[in-house]
């Protein structure tokens, strides 16, 4: 998944030139890595082919080394990525697409606002999906060795998935780490959850919508979406609630909460609903918004691990079918 920048950043003083000179050369590099691929699958024609004049590239390098210098608030990203832009345009969307979607919901379980919102969070619809060449990004970020044996795998996948000819090598684009396509899979997720859902032989997640829509919802369902559960909702604290008992990763019953003086967020009394867990969540602390996160929001987090994400995912799927 594309590691999503929520951070400002300044370059480490450490250049690229630097750092190539004491490494060892991309030739190098090259050869021994070719035994590990052929090893996995792919074949040496294949190898030739696609890793013909491909070079490091500088930019990836210098965004790799990107630090973070202050995180910004839920708040503030929340309100770049929900823009009034997007809802508008989610909402055509989700009403275009319906049709389509309500068949892969029988299917996968996932209703058609979630499949709209991560589409649109992710590359903006599609609009935006990473001008990058995956095989050269990911050959670059293997080579510099940083976090080597993730991208020689990641690299690995991508030389299978054009081998078998779901893309071309030109077009087979993405972000400068690599995640492709419409809803930005790494290699690995391509492999695992891609769908060839137009049956035209291809899991095309650059081209094709069907493609894109229902591999989204092959991911969600194969890691525990629940259909016809909601992400979760805002709600209301009568009362403060520990730290300790908020976060992601902590998962009490419904009654729990409303029992602790969780409310609805017009202070109603909280809907009950047996055998049905939630986290509290607080993106931006005690201070900020709380959120009851039921399972699926865990497997929206399964996409991309950033409560800030997550959350973001589900208000848009709800302001998407809230028409
Ligand atoms: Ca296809």
């Amino acid at each position: 998944m594309r590691i999503i920048a929520i951070i400002t950043a300044t370059l480490l003083t450490a250049t690229f030139f630097a750092r190539s000179a004491h490494a060892e050369s991309f030739q190098v590099w090259q050869q021994g890595f070719k035994v590990k691929a052929v090893a996995a699958g792919v074949s040496p024609e294949w190898f030739e082919k696609a890793m013909q004049g491909v070079e490091p590239i500088e930019r990836v390098i210098e965004l790799d080394g990107k630090q973070p210098e202050h995180k910004i608030t839920f708040e503030q990203y929340k309100k770049n990525v929900i823009s009034q832009t997007r809802i508008d345009k989610g909402r055509k969307l989700y009403k275009q697409h319906y049709n389509e979607l309500k068949d892969l919901e029988k299917i996968y379980g996932v209703a058609p606002q979630y499949v709209i919102a991560l589409w649109g969070i992710e590359t903006n619809f599609g609009g935006y999906t990473g001008g990058f060449q995956v095989i050269d990004s990911l050959a670059t970020l293997a080579w510099d060795g940083r976090r080597r044996a993730f991208f020689e795998k990641e690299l690995i996948n991508a030389l299978k998935i054009s081998q078998d000819g779901h893309i071309s090598l030109k077009n087979m684009k993405g972000s400068w780490a690599g995640a492709m396509g419409q809803n930005q899979f790494m290699p690995s997720s391509f492999l695992a959850y891609a769908v060839d859902s137009n049956n035209d032989g291809k899991r095309d997640i650059w081209t094709d919508t069907s493609d894109v829509f229902a591999s989204t919802s092959n991911y969600l369902k194969t890691n525990g979406w629940t259909a016809g559960e909601k992400w979760g909702r805002q709600v209301y604290l009568t009362k403060p609630i520990a730290k300790s008992l908020t976060g992601p990763k902590i998962k009490k019953s419904l009654s729990f909460w409303k029992e602790l003086g969780v409310q609805t967020l017009t202070g109603k009394p909280l809907p009950t609903v047996d055998g049905m867990m939630a986290s509290l969540v607080q993106p931006d602390g005690p201070e900020g918004p709380s959120y009851l996160a039921y399972n699926n929001y865990q497997s929206i987090m399964h996409w991309n691990r950033s409560t800030y994400f997550a959350t973001s995912v589900g208000l848009l799927a709800d302001l998407i079918a809230k028409q």
